[in-house]
C-alpha cells in the first residue's frame, strides 16, 4: 500500500484501540481482523493474496492476525524465536505470516529480525523466560547459538510488507525512536493444515475450506455486537485466539 493509506491506517488503529478500551476495558491485539472491517480489507487484498497463493496454492485461510505495536522509546522487544512449537499446527510449509508495516519499521525502531536460513533447520527448543520487556507470550527465547552475522534487519517503509516462514527464527529490539512502530500481521494457512490442539477456527479468504476449520464470519461493523461475540467465543474454545489477548 501507499504511505499515504498506511498513514490513514496507523490512524484508524489509534482510534480503534481507543475505542476498544473505552468499550471493553482493553486494547484487541489478537485477531483484530474479525472486528475491524477495515482490517480484514487490508487481509483480502488481491495482490497481497496472490502472493500467498503463490507459496500456499488457491485455497487460503486467515488462521489468525496480530498487531505487534512497540511504542517510541519503550523497552518493549521481541525475543528470538519459532512460531510453529507453539501454535499446535502442521506440516511446517502450510502457514506463512505476513507482517505490514503502518509506521516506519527501521532498526532503531526495533524492526523484525530474522535468522536467514532458519526456516530450514526444523523445531528448536525454547524456554519460557516471562520477562516483562519481552511481548511475547511466555516471554519464549529459542535455544541456539547463531551466528550473529546471519542476524538480518526487516527494513520497512509505511505501507512495505515481508512474509516470513513459520519456522523461521525473528524477533526484535526495542524501539528507540520517536515514533510507534505498528506492525500488522496476517497468519495464512492452507486449509490441510493440521490442528493438534483441538477444533480451531478461521477465515476463509480464497477458494474452499477443505480441512476442517470452522469457518468465521467476516465483520460488518467496527465492534459491533455480533463481531464481539464471535471474538469471545473464538478467544474462549479456539486454538487460533490465543486463549485471549497472548500474543505470539
Ligand atoms: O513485530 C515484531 O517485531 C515481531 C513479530 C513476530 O514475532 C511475528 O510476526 O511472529
Amino acid at each position: 500500500m501507499s504511505t499515504e493509506q498506511a498513514a490513514g491506517y496507523a490512524s484508524q488503529y489509534y482510534h480503534f484501540q481507543q475505542q476498544a478500551i473505552q468499550r471493553f476495558g482493553s486494547e484487541i491485539y489478537i485477531k483484530p481482523h474479525l472486528v475491524a472491517p477495515w482490517i480484514y480489507e487490508i487481509a483480502r487484498q488481491r495482490a497481497l493474496l496472490d502472493r500467498v497463493a503463490a507459496l500456499l496454492g488457491d485455497e487460503i485461510l486467515l488462521w489468525s492476525s496480530d498487531i505487534f505495536n512497540k511504542p517510541a522509546g519503550s523497552d518493549k522487544r521481541v525475543g528470538f524465536h519459532q512460531d510453529s512449537p507453539y501454535w499446535g499446527l502442521s506440516p511446517e510449509d502450510g502457514l506463512v505470516s505476513v507482517w505490514i508495516a503502518l509506521t516506519s519499521s527501521q532498526p532503531e525502531s526495533g524492526c523484525m529480525q530474522v535468522i536467514r536460513q532458519t526456516h530450514n533447520i526444523g523445531l528448536l527448543p525454547h524456554r519460557k523466560t516471562y520477562a516483562p520487556d519481552n511481548m511475547l507470550s511466555v516471554g519464549q527465547e529459542v535455544e541456539y547459538d547463531c551466528d550473529s552475522a546471519l542476524v538480518t534487519d526487516v527494513a520497512l517503509q509505511p505501507g512495505e510488507y515481508s512474509i516470513h516462514h513459520f519456522n523461521l527464527i525473528h524477533g526484535g529490539q526495542p524501539n528507540s525512536s520517536t515514533q510507534d512502530r505498528i506492525g500488522l500481521v496476517f497468519r495464512f494457512i492452507r486449509p490441510g493444515m493440521v490442528q493438534s490442539q483441538g477444533p480451531d477456527s478461521a477465515t476463509l479468504m480464497r477458494g474452499n475450506n477443505s480441512g476442517g476449520y470452522q469457518l468465521e464470519t467476516p465483520p460488518a461493523t467496527e465492534l459491533g455486537e455480533p463481531e464481539m461475540a464471535q471474538l469471545r467465543r473464538v478467544f474462549a474454545e479456539s486454538p487460533s485466539g490465543f486463549g485471549g489477548q497472548m500474543l505470539a
